[in-house]
């Protein structure tokens, strides 16, 4: 088998009713690769109470357990991941997995690291409420004025790491601030990131996690602890 080229790296929290549509769409995009993927289970009040790890198991991927969030977990599976690129990915079949070779290919082109944007041209969501759009905004402002970035986007998850880059963040954030640390931290690092367009599609099933305001106080907050 040897080592794996690319490790995909997806955090999970009762995701049953997509995480089987998901495995088998990346397997489907990843088979010229020899590949990996990780699904990271569980949040602050336990694992997933539903079949989530059973299919995730069934379909081929390796299980890790997390209990404290979203970020939490992406920092476990990186840390798990034995790829050259390292991929993350939300389970609710919001990001195309053919979307995949965007980001391997900005990672061959010799960036450190590549970040899906809903704001660049041929990207786009219909998974934001117009809240989320200002939210993001103003972060992305923030973010951009605070740390000389030209970001267009922030707290999206579709992204790719070379391994070394991950391990040069030193990343901390346990829930939701994790894609706005990651921005803050790539730039300090001097790391070369790329932005590619990204279209995100509507959750398909199950419940989303995300708090509008309590989230995006915690994203506030890394933004500006990061400065000081
Ligand atoms: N392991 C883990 N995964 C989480 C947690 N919260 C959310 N996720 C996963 O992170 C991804 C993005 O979360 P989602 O609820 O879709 O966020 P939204 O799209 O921003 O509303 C999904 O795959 C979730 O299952 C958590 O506390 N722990
Ligand atoms: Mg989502």
């Amino acid at each position: 088998m040897g080592q794996p080229y690319i490790s995909i790296v997806i955090p999970t929290l009762n995701e049953e009713k997509n995480i089987g549509k998901l495995i088998k769409s990346v397997k489907q995009v990843l088979k010229p690769y020899r590949y990996e993927i990780i699904v990271v289970d569980g949040g602050a009040e336990g694992l997933s109470t539903d079949a989530t790890v059973r299919i995730a198991r069934a379909g081929g991927a390796k299980v890790a357990f997390d209990n404290k969030g979203k970020g939490s977990a992406l920092i476990r599976g990186f840390r798990a991941a034995s790829g050259k690129i390292i991929i993350s990915m939300d389970a609710d079949l919001s990001h195309r997995p053919t979307e995949l070779k965007l980001l391997i290919a900005g990672i061959e082109t010799g960036y450190d690291i590549c970040v899906g944007s809903r704001f660049l041209t041929g990207g786009g969501s219909s998974d934001m409420p117009p809240l989320r759009v200002f939210g993001n905004k103003i972060f992305v402002l923030l973010v951009n004025l605070l740390y000389g970035s030209k970001y267009t986007d922030m707290c999206y998850g579709y992204r790719s790491f070379t391994k070394r880059s991950v391990g040069r963040m030193h990343l901390k954030e346990l829930g939701f601030g994790i894609e706005t640390e990651i921005n803050i931290k790539a730039r300090k690092a001097g790391l070369r990131v790329l932005e590619v367009p990204s279209f995100e599609k509507k959750r398909q099933m199950g419940v989303g996690k995300l708090n509008t305001l309590r989230d995006g106080f915690v994203i506030l907050t890394t933004i500006l602890k990061n400065a000081v």
